[in-house]
C-alpha cells in the first residue's frame, strides 16, 4: 500500500539515506512507504549482485544512487551522509523492517527541539517482530554498558532507524573517502554494523539533545539478515570500549572533545604502542 502522507511544505528538507545490499525485492515496499515531500532519496549500494540499482532507478528515477567506497553498512551510511543536501537526514533500512511512515514522527521530534531522534523498539509504543532472543539479550547487555558508562537512559542501542539535523554531521566524524586498507580487512572502524552504536556514543559525548522515538520494527520481507549476532556483537562491544578509551585519552591530554578521526583510532588499535604490546 502506498503512503499517502505528505511532509508539510514548511518543514525542513529531508534526505533519506538507504543502504542496500541485494534488496531488489524489498525496495518496492520500502519506497511505497515513503511519505511525499521528501527532498531526496539516496540509495547507497554495496555492489549488490541482484538488480537493486536497476529497481531503484525504475521505481524512483529521482533517487540518487551511490556506490559505497569500502564495505559494510556503516561505510554505506557514511557515503550517503557525505552527499546528502537536506537539512535533516533519515537513516532507513531497505529490507522492509523500518516503516518509513514513521518519518514524520522523527522529524517532529527534531522540530520540538531534539538534535538527534533515536528510534527505540523498547520505548512505550515501539516493538519488533524482527529481533531474535540472542539479539534482544545482546542489545540489552551492550545498552546497559553504554548507559552505565555514559550515564544515559537509552532503551535501545543497536537500531538503525534514526533521524538528525545534517548540521551535526561533524560530530559523527565519519570517513567515507579513505580507500579500503591493503591488509585484506576491507573495513575501517565504524564500517560495519557497529555504526549505530558509534553514532549513539558520539552524539552522547557531544552532548547533543537525543530524544528517543518509539518505533516498530517489522520482520525483513525477503532475504536474510547480513548481521551475525555473535561476531557483530563483539564488534559493537569493542566499539564501546575503544570509544571510551579514546575519550579518556583525549580528555587527559586536552580536556576537550577528541578530534581524532576514526582512521587514526583504527590505526592505533591495529598497531598497539610498544608499551601495550609488552
Ligand atoms: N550498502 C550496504 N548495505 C548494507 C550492508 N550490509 C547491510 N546493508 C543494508 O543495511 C540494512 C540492514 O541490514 P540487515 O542485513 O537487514 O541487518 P539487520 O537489520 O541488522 O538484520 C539493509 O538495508 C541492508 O541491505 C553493506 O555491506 N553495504
Ligand atoms: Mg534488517
Amino acid at each position: 500500500m502506498t503512503n499517502q502522507a505528505h511532509l508539510p511544505a514548511s518543514w525542513p528538507s529531508v534526505s533519506v539515506v538507504i543502504p542496500t545490499l541485494n534488496e531488489a525485492r524489498n525496495l518496492p515496499h520500502v519506497f511505497a512507504q515513503l511519505p511525499g515531500g521528501i527532498h531526496e532519496v539516496i540509495v547507497v549500494d554495496g555492489h549488490s549482485v541482484d538488480d537493486t540499482c536497476a529497481v531503484a532507478r525504475r521505481l524512483r528515477p529521482d533517487a540518487q544512487i551511490v556506490m559505497q567506497t569500502r564495505s559494510g553498512k556503516g561505510n554505506a551510511l557514511a557515503c550517503g551522509f557525505a552527499v546528502a543536501t537536506g537539512q535533516v537526514i533519515v537513516m532507513l533500512d531497505a529490507d522492509g523492517s523500518a516503516d518509513a511512515g514513521e518519518i514524520p514522527a522523527f522529524v517532529q521530534a527534531l522540530l520540538d527541539g531534539a538534535d538527534f531522534a533515536k528510534g527505540s523498539r523498547f520505548a512505550p509504543g515501539g516493538g519488533s517482530t524482527d529481533l531474535t532472543r540472542l539479539r534482544t539479550w545482546g542489545n540489552r547487555l551492550l545498552m546497559a554498558m553504554v548507559n552505565r558508562v555514559y550515564s544515559t537512559g537509552y532503551t535501545d542501542l543497536c537500531y538503525g532507524f534514526n533521524v538528525f539535523w545534517r548540521r551535526h554531521l561533524p560530530v559523527l566524524r565519519l570517513d567515507s573517502s579513505t580507500p579500503s586498507p591493503q591488509d585484506g580487512t576491507k573495513r575501517l572502524w565504524g564500517d560495519g554494523f557497529e555504526i549505530e552504536t558509534l553514532i549513539a556514543i558520539r552524539v552522547t559525548v557531544a552532548r547533543l539533545a537525543v530524544v528517543e522515538v518509539p518505533s516498530f520494527e517489522h520482520s525483513r520481507i525477503h532475504g536474510v539478515s547480513n548481521l551475525t549476532a555473535f561476531s557483530d556483537g563483539l564488534r559493537v562491544l569493542r566499539m564501546i570500549i575503544t570509544e571510551r578509551r579514546a575519550r579518556n585519552v583525549a580528555m587527559k591530554s586536552t580536556h576537550e572533545f577528541s578530534t581524532t578521526s576514526i582512521v587514526e583510532e583504527f590505526a592505533s588499535l591495529q598497531a598497539p604502542t610498544s608499551r601495550e604490546a609488552e
